[in-house]
């Protein structure tokens, strides 16, 4: 695959670390991942069914709407349509959100997301990595442990909430946290779709 840097971006090496508030300090024992909104019964899984759903290794590019671009992490983790098994959804449902901690609130963060894009191998939910400098390791405190979403490199990466705790099921696109703040509902590098 050919490394491409969206306008405005410049390549780094190292991965910078980027988010509000404080790191959220894994608990195994209330730890839960919600999916909810528009679905037909909420589900609530525990961090052992989580980690026991089938892996998937996949190499993304990371794009941050502060210009900096990391290319091809390998990540390991749980693709996004693995989740869907478990919920029922209505056919119009279109959008989603996925919620992250912030400052004491594990839905604190979050931001939304077309469904249809999140159907591939780089749409992740991701709990180790690597690169061309680094073995295999968790995914730090600071870039989301125990889970974070990484999504597809046609989304900037506010877009990849950190320490997440949920996905909501929508049927209109509704905005997240920066997505509020005046950034992009779509959000992508190529078309520099920064702010709205
Ligand atoms: N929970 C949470 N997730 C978050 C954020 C945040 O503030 N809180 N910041 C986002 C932003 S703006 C970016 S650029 C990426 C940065 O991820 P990194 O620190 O792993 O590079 O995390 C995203 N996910
Ligand atoms: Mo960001």
């Amino acid at each position: 695959m050919k490394n491409h840097l969206p306008p405005g971006q410049f390549e780094t090496e190292s991965w910078p670390v980027l988010h509000q508030g404080d790191v959220y300090d894994f608990n195994e024992e209330t730890w839960n991942f919600r999916l909810f909104g528009e679905v037909k019964e909420e589900i609530v899984l525990s961090f052992k069914e989580v980690m026991s759903l089938p892996k998937t290794i996949s190499s993304i590019d990371m794009h941050c709407v502060t210009t900096w671009s990391k290319f091809a992490t390998t990540f390991e983790g749980i693709k996004l349509i693995e989740f869907l098994k478990y919920v029922e959804l209505p056919e119009d449902v279109n959008y989603l959100k996925i919620y992250g901690y912030y400052n004491g609130d594990r839905f604190g963060y979050s931001a939304n997301l077309p469904l249809d894009k999140l159907l591939g191998d780089d749409a992740l939910f991701v709990y180790r990595w690597k690169d061309h400098a680094h073995e295999w390791q968790d995914i730090s405190p600071k870039h989301g442990y125990p889970l974070r979403f990484i999504p597809p490199a046609s989304f900037y990466l506010w877009k990849g909430s950190k320490w997440v705790s949920g996905i909501q099921f929508m049927k209109r696109d509704e905005a997240g946290f920066w997505e509020e703040l005046g950034y992009s509902m779509t959000a992508n590098p190529f078309k520099e779709e920064r702010y709205r």
